[in-house]
């Protein structure tokens, strides 16, 4: 991919430091499945220190989701050891995590991903660092094997937690509900977790910056912590690295040196637009706007070059897939019309600012017409909803992406989204992702539905609080809570910024001080 030098060396400059905490287990724990198949944590005081023999467990709980590196002062009681200490350690963001068998997951993205290690330790007393940054709450050390000859003893423990989230900055949020105080609580947990060199995905899996990811991070980051140089850098990381076409990346990895990924993910590339637009309306960066503009437009432009003389987006593929949720069913067609009228929009907004006045006109010519074209083409006349490819599916993504794009208004948008409620919950596809739960939440509020947004957040992420989390979750369908599409949970991301919706929008729109 062709590396634009000036991009990346500004963005080379605005690595952020990593402000290092250090952090104790605050207990050691036993946990155990019950019949229904929940959890039950409890304390076990005589647990920590104890003398461990082959086949003992340790479970250290860290009091809440840690990003950072682990050392265990390790030491032994009998005799000199005459063979080494073979120990486990698994890090577990979800204890549920410890209930999933590794040599079980067979799934399609790697299990090196599964935080596990077998280490054998030779000498004593030591103090045992481990290089690998671990996302965890729970740290389970399991005795694979001490000789008989002698007990191996935890002294002690602590990690050294990163973040470049500065909690003397974060914003007050200002409720007396509490449950929605508990929401914005986890949401910004997750935040300050992910944010670290880079907004992070997530710090177990994926460890990287991805733009749909950034655009929610961002948004929910001008709420809180504000942060936003943060954002700054991830706009020219992903300008500094384009295909020959000049499209932007889907994920890029900074280290050991800034290279895009090969993915490309049309919606995501076009959020760039979106994600500009919004840095420029909080910060007023004249210089990145310069400096990134002329990116941005191409993003949309690579996307006009999709549509059929219908002004329909057909094939996307030139600009890789679409990616919306990762509901495997969706039919797409209709989304991508959906997120490509949105940046549509935005670039309007952005070449006013720019003071590209002409392709602002003719940029909202093209909008006008398309609104009408979008909305004929994809509303199913006998139900009133949208649907989307040949088999006609009706989802709720297809629903949420037309009315955030703006084919129909607000009250008409209120209308559809009250008879997709109606329906029959197998006939619609449905969400599977708070990533895709975000966008629902958007568009209830696009329509006005303050109050079922509202209701969404707390049901949604409630439900997930409800569930133990300490941050919120890259995957969670509440009909089917511990699903994977890839192929085993053990992967799953348990502290996923794109899941921190509850701070954007409590924040911005549900807040006593208003
Ligand atoms: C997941 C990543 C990331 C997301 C992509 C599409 O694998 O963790 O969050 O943007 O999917």
């Amino acid at each position: 991919m062709p590396k634009i030098p000036y991009l990346r060396d500004k963005a080379m400059q605005m690595f952020p430091e990593l402000i290092e905490t250090p952090v104790s287990p605050v207990r050691t724990v036993q946990i155990e499945k019950t019949e229904n198949g929940k959890l039950r944590i409890f304390e076990d005081r005589a647990y920590f220190l104890r003398e461990m023999s082959s086949e003992d467990e340790l479970i250290l709980d860290f009091g809440d989701h840690q990003t950072g590196y682990l050392t265990l002062e390790l030491a032994t009681s009998g005799r000199h050891p005459d063979a080494p200490a073979w120990i486990e350690l698994q890090f577990a963001e979800n204890p549920r995590e410890f209930f999933e068998k590794v040599s079980e997951y067979k799934g399609w993205i790697s299990s090196a991903w599964i935080q596990t290690e077998q280490l054998h330790v030779d000498v004593f007393p030591t103090s045992l660092s481990l290089p690998r940054r671990y996302a965890f709450r729970y740290v389970k050390l399991r005795a694979i094997n001490i000789s008989q000859n002698y007990k191996l003893i935890v002294k002690d423990a602590r990690v050294r937690a990163v973040s470049s989230a500065d909690d003397s900055r974060l914003l007050p949020y200002v409720t007396g509900d509490a449950r929605t105080a508990r929401l914005d609580r986890l949401a910004v947990r997750t935040l300050h977790e992910c944010m670290q060199k880079v907004f992070e995905d997530g710090p177990k899996r994926d460890r990287r910056l991805w733009l749909g990811d950034l655009r929610m991070e961002a948004l929910a980051n001008y709420e809180s912590y504000r942060q936003n140089d943060l954002v700054k850098l991830c706009l020219y990381l992903f300008a500094s690295d384009v295909t020959d076409r000049g499209q932007v990346a889907a994920n890029i990895f900074v280290e050991p040196e800034i290279e895009a990924d090969f993915a490309l993910m049309f919606d995501y590339s076009l959020f760039f637009i979106s994600t500009l637009l919004e840095y420029y309306r909080q910060s007023q960066d004249r210089e990145c706007l310069e400096d990134l503009y002329e990116t941005a437009m191409r993003q949309l432009e690579l996307a006009a070059e999709l549509k059929g003389k219908d002004g329909i987006i057909g094939d996307l593929s030139p600009m890789g897939i679409c990616f919306v949720d990762w509901n495997l069913e969706l039919d797409k067609a209709a989304s991508a019309q959906g997120i490509y009228l949105y940046c549509l929009k935005d670039a309007i907004e952005l070449a006013r600012s720019f003071g590209d006045e002409k392709r602002a006109e003719a940029l909202e010519e093209e909008y006008n017409e398309l609104t009408v074209v979008s909305r004929d083409y994809f509303m199913d006349p006998k139900t009133s909803v949208f649907v989307s490819g040949e088999k006609q599916q009706i989802s709720w993504a297809s629903q949420c992406w037309l009315i955030l794009g703006g084919a129909v208004d607000a009250k008409e948008g209120a209308h559809i989204l009250e008879r997709l409620k109606a329906m029959d919950a197998d006939k619609v596809s449905g969400m599977v992702s708070p990533y895709m739960r975000h966008v629902y939440v958007d568009a209830l509020i696009a329509c006005g539905q303050m109050d079922d947004a509202l209701g969404a957040l707390k049901e949604y992420w409630g439900a997930m609080a409800d569930e133990g989390a300490d941050t919120y979750w890259e995957l969670f369908n509440p009909e089917n809570p511990h699903e994977s599409p890839y192929g085993g949970t053990i992967v799953n991301s348990y502290c996923h910024a794109w899941s921190c919706a509850p701070t954007y929008f409590l924040r911005k729109y549900y807040r006593d001080d208003l």
